[in-house]
């Protein structure tokens, strides 16, 4: 038995002191020495270089402690597998959770160097596409927070998701290069290095009297290393480790071919290996059906399951107690290969029985669905996969065929309950359904809402749940309160320490403890007072990177997420042409002022999603023009929507825009972050909707609209949406007058196909919908008119949503699902 022995009698570096004096002067030794720049001649991005090698230091104690400790207990671990990880800037959460702030900014301010000006320069790591890879970030830092000793893995992409740039109000993508000046967070690991094949043949060894052997002999190779960075829990409690994987070739330059002239071809193995790691596919929701994400899923799987089992082995002597020190959760269906390499591994290279590798593989993973769209299910033609993983397809045919039998057997299932819950979808061309493969390889799969969880009962998994009732369970979505109150919002944060002290800091459900403010009017002007500090701050980025003016006594209403028909951006478009048909026609009347603010991005296939941004540019290029609205209503489309530009945005507003079609969004966490920062929420009964209204009360929450339930009845019935929009002036008004080119007099039939597809079919009911959302939108100027109301309900949001920090959902997964604390 190999293990590893760690003593504390060892040699330790002295503790790094928090003086600013001291870290002034270890900034200035890390720019002369490490970077080798004369302080005379530094430019910021050196300053930041410097600085955040001085805060890495600072890590790196609690950071080896916080495995040691993992080792000397010998807790479970927890693996977090996910494709992406969406962590933004990491400079102020790491300091802030050090509790070095003001420490940091006073060593900078000693040698000259604002921290904001140098902060302002660090790249926004955005290896992920949008709420899903956000998740994995907020839950990372939670793990660090609750004390999980936990691991996330994923890959380590060169170009993050694509900037967003408008040419003429239409998205053109452009490389994001995060890398470009390096990543002082990083350690590179080259001893952590695996090899991961693909393709070749299986040979059988032996079976005459045993069972047979299997030997996977790829045809291809290429080594995955690792990068380490540091995830810092709050007040620096424990310090987690995020390894993301870099594709390398085994043989960087093929020599021969070189030497004979072959320049280009002599790095084919090289570009080859690295184009695997190169992009983050920027597709939510419909899976990229290329063989290149296949490839990068079970890269990812392989490099990471080979990893904690190499871990494993320098603890305990074998794989039999797998289950009881590692859980392994899977970040939807992306890392789900992981299952057929686990199985794999034990079987093939470790020599254990089918079965018993089967019941220790169910028992460690876990899986989490954060979709319930048809075309979101992964599922991958089985040539392809075949060719790909010809071990793992065999392994998943056997996993079937165990699976279908016992379920015939033991619950009678008919033929059409095991064509649903088969790993193969025999509908059409035959394809590997990954979705299954999560669901029967885990011993919990879990949705992120309580409308999400039922809705998988009862539609995609209805089958697999009756086959496996108690398997289905809940987690509701949470934020980090640290990022997304106390760093993104000083002045809240402040004001609420001012009212109520620090407990809130350590446990958000203290928040509550401001309820007693809500109606006080001294606190609500303070409140009202650092809203409009937040909207000066979003107004003076909106002026200098758009050149429009704002004005922050307006309601700031603000729609920021990723572009989808299902998020229903082009409802609140319209409903915009409507308001502004109704300035126009009676000005005499006393509007509330308005800013519709909007960001977001669309996956660069998505024809629609593209479509309703240029549309949302084209009328708020109209409006902001028409003097007759001036004041009234201005409709702006932030570019290059990202975390940072959320830290901005997210405090910044009145209203929060959450207006799903009930029964499409998974959960939602924007929505939370919105509230959190004191603004109302206007929102369907959709996702975590539903569980906020429970929380801040359906007094401080503006609903409206269809349920889940009375949407799949008008889908499944005869929903006549033209019947719908003649029966509403406003609405018709508005669609015919997009329609008809009024806001693209240059193309004006380039909305045309857009609005007949609200008229034809209207699969996301933006005209069932209409009305109920304007009515809704009218209330809400009702209560903004009401300054004391307003703010009495905003006060309550921000009390009252402290059951959506992700500490809660962490406990959650870590006490009900992984039982690792
Ligand atoms: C989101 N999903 C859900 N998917 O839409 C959102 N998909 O309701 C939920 O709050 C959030 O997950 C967290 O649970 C996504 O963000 C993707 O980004 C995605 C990426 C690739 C493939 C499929």
């Amino acid at each position: 038995m190999s293990t590893t022995v760690f003593s504390n009698d060892l040699p330790h570096p002295a503790p790094r002191s928090s003086r600013p004096e001291i870290m002034a002067a270890e900034i200035i030794e890390r720019l002369t020495y490490r970077i080798g720049k004369d302080v005379q001649v530094a430019k910021p991005h050196d300053w930041l270089t410097a600085t955040i090698l001085v805060v890495r230091d600072r890590i790196i104690d609690r950071w080896m402690e916080s495995t040691r400790q993992a080792y000397r207990t010998g807790q479970k671990r927890v693996y977090y597998l996910s494709l992406e990880f969406l962590i933004g800037r990491l400079m102020r959460d790491a300091v802030s959770n050090l509790n070095l702030m003001s420490e940091i900014r006073d060593a900078l301010t000693s040698l000259g160097v604002d921290i904001n000006v140098i902060a302002g320069l660090e790249p926004d790591a955005a290896l992920g596409n949008g709420g899903l890879g956000r998740l994995a970030a907020c839950f990372m830092e939670s793990m660090a927070t609750v004390e999980v000793p936990a691991y996330g893995y994923g890959i380590r992409y060169i170009h993050g998701l694509f900037r967003q740039q408008m040419a003429d109000g239409w998205q053109v993508e452009l490389p994001e290069t995060w890398l470009a000046h390096g990543n002082p967070w990083e350690f590179e690991r080259r001893e952590s290095s695996y090899e991961i094949g693909y393709g070749g043949s299986v040979e059988t060894v032996g079976g005459y009297d045993d069972a047979p052997r299997y030997v996977w002999k790829p045809a291809e190779r290429v080594i995955a290393m690792a990068y380490d960075t540091p995830v810092v829990g709050w007040r620096g409690k424990r310090v987690n480790t995020l390894r993301l994987w870099s594709a390398q070739p085994i043989d960087p330059i093929l020599l021969d071919a070189f030497n004979a002239g072959d320049h280009i071809g002599a790095l084919r193995e090289s570009n080859k290996a690295e184009a695997l790691t190169r992009v983050l596919y920027p597709a939510d929701a419909n899976p990229a059906g290329q063989e290149l994400r296949l490839r990068q899923e079970y890269f990812f799987s392989s490099a990471s399951l080979q990893d904690i089992l190499r871990r494993h082995l320098q603890q305990y002597p074998d794989f039999t107690n797998l289950h009881d020190k590692v859980s392994i959760q899977l970040n939807d269906t992306h890392p789900a290969i992981s299952i057929g390499e686990l199985m794999r591994l034990l079987v093939d290279v470790h020599g254990m029985e089918f079965e018993e590798a089967w019941e220790i593989t169910r028992h460690t993973f876990s899986y989490t669905n954060h979709t319930l769209l048809p075309e979101a299910l992964e599922s991958w033609p089985v040539p392809l996969f075949e060719r790909l993983l010809p071990r793992h397809m065999q392994l998943v045919y056997a996993i079937n065929a165990k699976i279908l039998l016992e379920a015939r057997k033991e619950k009678n299932f008919g033929d059409s309950q095991i064509r649903s819950i088969s790993l193969i979808d025999e509908s059409g061309d035959r394809r590997v359904r990954m979705g299954n493969l999560a669901f029967i390889g885990s011993h919990s799969v879990n949705g992120v809402s309580a409308l999400h969880t039922e809705l998988m009962k009862e539609t995609v998994f209805a089958d697999l749940h009756t086959l496996y009732p108690t398997r289905i369970n809940n987690k509701t979505n949470g934020i980090t309160p640290r990022r997304w109150l106390m760093q993104c919002n000083p002045g809240l944060t402040s004001l609420i320490r001012e009212a109520i002290g620090d407990k809130f800091m350590d446990d958000t459900d203290a928040l509550v403890e401001l309820d007693k403010f809500a109606d006080d009017k001294a606190f609500q002007e303070k409140f009202a007072a650092v809203k409009r500090a937040n909207k000066v701050a979003l107004s003076n980025l909106v002026g200098s990177r758009m050149g429009i003016r704002l004005d922050p006594s307006s309601m700031f209403d603000i729609q920021i997420k990723r572009i989808h028909e299902y998020k229903r951006q082009l409802l609140n478009i319209v409903e915009a042409v409507a308001l502004y048909d109704q300035i126009r026609s009676h000005p005499e009347l006393d509007w509330v002022p308005r800013v519709k603010l909007f960001a977001g991005k669309a996956a660069p296939s998505y024809h629609n999603a593209k479509l309703i941004i240029k549309l949302a540019n084209d009328v708020a290029r109209v409006i902001n023009n028409d003097p007759a609205v001036r004041g009234l209503l201005k409709v702006v489309f932030v570019p290059n929507y990202n975390v940072t530009l959320a830290e901005t945005m997210v405090p910044a507003a009145d209203l929060s825009e959450q207006i799903s079609t009930a029964g499409m969004e998974a959960s939602g966490t924007g929505n939370m972050k919105f509230a959190l920062n004191g603004a109302l929420t206007i929102g369907t009964l959709d996702g975590a909707n539903v569980e906020m209204q429970e929380h801040v009360g359906a007094e401080n929450i503006v609903i409206f609209g269809m349920t889940a339930e009375e949407v799949s009845n008008l889908r499944a019935g005869e929903y006549n949406p033209r019947e719908v929009i003649e029966g509403s002036r406003e609405l018709s008004q508005a669609l015919a007058a997009i329609s008809s080119g009024v806001f693209s007099p240059d193309d004006r039939n380039r909305f045309t196909g857009l609005m007949d597809g609200i008229y034809n079919t209207d699969w996301f009911l933006v005209a069932a919908d209409f009305d109920a959302y304007a009515k809704a939108q009218r209330d809400v100027d009702q209560i903004w008119t009401d300054t004391s109301s307003w703010y009495s309900k905003t006060i309550r949001n921000t009390a009252r949503m402290g059951w959506f920090s992700s500490d809660r959902t962490i406990r959650q997964y870590a006490t009900e699902i992984w039982r690792a604390i």
